[in-house]
């Protein structure tokens, strides 16, 4: 792994190798548990990924091999919300949550230890995931004064069913991998020390395949759940497919070479 510095990396590491970029929750002397700084580092780590055109997937994981990540940081949390070093409330995190969802790459979470509350959640909105057999996961928030109804809410349910999800969020109980791998929260499970490797393994396999198709695939997954928000991200995928044809480029040309198009060329496929 290269690392990449970056002053705006706070809370966080950043490290690419061969087409992968690696975004790694760090602050485990709090099972890397997130404070509003976190959240920005990673949508800035999240976005310099999207634009460097070497990466093709993305893992999100946590520091210290004992968590993936906790949640909110309870700490700082303020009348009014969670409170950064400068005092100002609110945590972007509902923006990160639908940053890792829009990325067009996958997104693999690679978990060791706890993914709890918020962080479970953010767990949820990564495309894939794959546990180390120390993993343990679970909401908090009806025990500590919180809930997550938005995508901790809807993606959960997708994921595991309306009746399993319920349990989640009701009881606060916590699972361990093998019950997540059963009831489909994570995709695979090994042990800690293959945990890497195996992740790398699964990117490895997703990089050798066609970047546009899995592109298309991940818009598409989002349109089956995210309503006219989905359907934008997918018809914005067909937009950009129709940009690279002549069709789309002779409608460009013309305006541009101020004349009427001429698409009687293009045929009007059955
Ligand atoms: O619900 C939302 C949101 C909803 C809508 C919109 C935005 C949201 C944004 C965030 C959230 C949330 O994340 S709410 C849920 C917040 N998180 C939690 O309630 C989890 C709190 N932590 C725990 O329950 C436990 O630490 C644990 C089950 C993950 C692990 O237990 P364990 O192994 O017994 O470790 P523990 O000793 O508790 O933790 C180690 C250290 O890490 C402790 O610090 P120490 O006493 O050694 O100084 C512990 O306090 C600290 N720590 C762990 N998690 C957090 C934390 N400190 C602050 N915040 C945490 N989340």
């Amino acid at each position: 792994w290269q690392e990449i510095t970056d002053p705006q990396f706070t809370d966080i590491e950043y490290h690419v190798a061969d087409g992968i970029a690696k975004i790694t929750i760090n602050r485990p002397e709090v099972h890397n548990a997130f404070r509003p700084e976190t959240v920005r580092a990673m949508l800035h780590a999240f976005k310099t990924a999207h634009r460097d055109k070497s990466v093709g997937v993305i893992i999100l994981t946590g520091a210290g091999g004992k968590a993936f990540c906790s949640g909110g940081d309870q700490r700082i949390r303020g009348e009014a919300g969670y409170t950064d070093e400068d005092g100002n409330e609110g945590l972007d995190v509902l923006e990160l949550q639908r940053l890792i969802r829009t990325i067009p790459k996958p997104v693999v979470a690679m978990i060791a230890g706890w993914s709890i509350g918020g962080g479970h959640v953010l767990h949820l909105c990564c495309d894939l995931a794959i546990a180390a057999e120390n993993a343990r996961f679970g909401q908090t928030g009806p025990r500590v004064g919180s809930f997550d109804g938005g995508l901790g809410v809807a993606l959960m349910t997708r994921l595991v069913g309306q009746r399993k999800a319920k349990e989640i969020w009701f009881l606060c109980r916590q699972y361990d991998a093998q019950q997540a791998l059963d009831m489909g929260l994570v995709n695979t499970v090994v042990p800690l020390e293959k945990l890497e490797e195996e992740t790398v393994q699964w990117c490895r396999e997703m990089l050798a395949l066609s970047p546009t198709a899995l592109r298309l695939l991940k818009a598409s997954f989002n349109a089956d759940t995210d309503g006219a928000a989905g359907l934008q991200e997918l018809a914005g995928n067909a937009t950009g497919l129709f940009y690279q044809t002549a069709e789309g480029q002779e409608g460009r040309n013309a305006y541009l070479e101020k004349r009427d198009p001429d698409f009687t060329k293009f045929p009007r496929i059955p």
